[in-house]
């Protein structure tokens, strides 16, 4: 059992470090440490002894130079149990320390800060920290070492049960976790210097790109039962891997997929929204005056494919709708807030997964995109883009009516998150059919249409949007022959004219958006 008889604490982010200062004291415990954290002890009364007094050797260019000294880092590295290791520090007069606190140059958050130019950012790089962490835990037979304010208490609490010792588990766990964390600071600095030019301006993406990520769960299984699998968080806040589980069965590697496709989705629009995915498409999706009218539309979409869905909505989900969705057999059920009394309905269906996602973050913010193929990752900026309606061209000879627009806005949105070749059908805040995934434009579009009939909907009247630009006509004048007076979509193909031309032989207006969104 690791017996604690001296710590050297030396930390940026001094949250809660005197409490924790104060009960290695009442331990015996003997405190070093460095200039701003010595006086910040002090001022609170533990006594601590300075590292430059317990070196002899004072801190030097401007505070580069700490800790980095053969008394600290000997005392680090020694092997407890190895006699040679002994017999020199004996020599050199080099006690051992066992317990390292440690956290860093704030160097992530200086960088993030408007205006932080090259060499700001370069003073921040702590050079003297990582090199105690990663001596400290490599000897984590001997050593302690603490990175996380939120760990202090779990050592305290261990050394409490064991008189003033620290088990080998959690030395070993807290040595991985000390890793992590200078391999994420270093990531960190060589992702924002590889993103310089040596002018110092930012160039688009960084020459080299550290990722890490940590593991919120083990997967029961991946896409198949076949493929082993894990959820892993990237860091950047929110999105499922810190929404909160009320209940269900463990989310599955498709579930996880599937619902951040449709909170993504609903997300998109201001109003009550609802909608239904499957295999990574928008079956059905409405907006409403609330959510329960919006939830209802949305489901009658298309309750063919809906069976077996993922929900999500952009609202509270409340008691109504909850005991509606209750009557239909979905896998997961996703809103910003669950009220309670749906909470008690939802909870009769035990093995429903019912989340609430953290609507203020992720969702609608900027960032990248990461997809992995052979040998490689993609990385492109998240499709944040919604383009202002004033933007928008009307190139048919018809314009939209008033009710045709708030339409064509509505197909336009869902059609952003439906997978390409993508074609929407809807009206009047419902989609009626949706052709998604289809080589050829013109089959999605027969695919959508098809849809819309065979659940018996009336295409006279309908909006389309279609996420990129018409090839040939042949897309045009299938969805105008099933009736659709009014279509969206980017233009720029070498036809337009020819497109253009379908629409307004049959009176169907057209707009041009200039802007496409592929889904891959
Ligand atoms: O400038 S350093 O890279 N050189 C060092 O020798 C050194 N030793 C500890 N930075 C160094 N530290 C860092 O100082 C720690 O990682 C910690 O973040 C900070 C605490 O400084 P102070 O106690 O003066 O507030």
């Amino acid at each position: 059992m690791g017996e604690i008889n001296r710590a050297l604490i030396s930390v940026s982010d001094k949250r809660g470090v005197v409490e924790f200062a104060r009960r290695l004291r009442d331990f015996g415990v003997e405190i070093l440490s460095t200039g701003g954290t010595a006086k910040a002890l002090m001022a609170d009364g533990v006594a601590v002894q300075e590292v430059r007094d317990y070196t002899g050797f004072p801190e030097l260019l401007e505070g580069r130079l700490k800790t980095l000294h053969p008394k600290i880092h000997g005392g680090l590295l020694a092997k407890r149990d190895n006699s040679d290791h002994i017999r020199q520090m004996a020599e050199h007069g080099i006690p051992a320390i066992d317990l390292l606190c440690v956290n860093l140059y704030p160097f992530a958050e200086t960088i993030a800060r408007a205006g932080c130019n090259l060499e700001e950012a370069i003073e921040h790089i702590d050079i003297g920290g990582p090199t105690l962490l990663r001596a400290g835990a490599k000897n984590w037979e001997g050593v302690t070492v603490l990175v996380d304010p939120d760990d202090y208490t779990t050592v305290l609490q261990e050394m409490e049960k064991s008189h003033g010792g620290v088990g080998a588990n959690t030395r070993f766990r807290l040595a991985t976790k000390a890793f992590a964390h200078t391999a994420r600071y270093d990531g960190a600095i060589a992702n924002y210097l590889s993103s310089l030019g040596s002018d110092g301006n930012r160039t688009a993406y960084p020459q080299t790109l550290s990722l890490q990520v940590e593991k919120v769960q083990d997967l029961r299984y991946g896409e198949n039962p076949h493929q082993t699998a894990a959820f892993y968080r990237d860091g950047s806040g929110g999105g499922l891997a810190d929404a909160h589980q009320w209940q269900g069965k463990a989310l599955s590697y498709n579930n996880i997929g599937d619902g951040d496709a449709a909170v993504a989705l609903v997300m998109e629009f201001a109003e009550p929204a609802c909608c239904v995915v499957k295999h990574g498409n928008p079956c059905g999706v409405a907006v409403g005056p609330d959510l329960l009218s919006a939830y209802q539309r949305a489901w009658a979409g298309d309750p063919v494919s809906a069976f077996g869905g993922i929900l999500a909505c952009n609202r509270p989900l409340d008691a109504q709708t909850a005991e509606l969705m209750c009557g239909q057999f979905v896998e997961m059920v996703l809103a910003p807030a669950i009220a309670p009394d749906a909470r008690s309905i939802l909870a009769k269906k035990k093995n429903l997964r019912v989340l609430a996602f953290d609507d203020g973050r992720a969702w609608r913010r900027g960032g990248w995109d990461y997809k992995r193929v052979r040998g490689g990752l993609l990385v492109q900026d998240f499709d944040q883009t919604m383009e202002a309606e004033a933007d928008w061209k009307v190139v048919s000879e018809r314009a939209p009516t008033a009710q045709e627009a708030r339409d064509l806005a509505f197909v336009w949105r869902v059609a952003k998150y439906v997978r390409s070749n993508a074609i929407v059908y809807g009206r009047e805040g419902q989609t009626i059919g949706i052709g998604a995934g289809q080589m050829s434009r013109v089959d999605a579009a027969k695919c959508g249409a098809a849809k819309a009939l065979d659940l018996g909907f009336e295409l006279h009247g309908a909006a389309l949007a279609s996420d990129a630009f018409f090839p040939f006509r042949d897309g045009v004048d299938a969805a105008a022959a099933a009736g659709v007076k009014a279509i969206i979509q980017p233009g720029g193909s070498i036809r337009d004219a020819e497109v253009i031309a379908s629409a307004n032989e049959r009176g169907v207006a057209m707009i041009f958006t200039g802007v496409r969104h592929f889904r891959h």
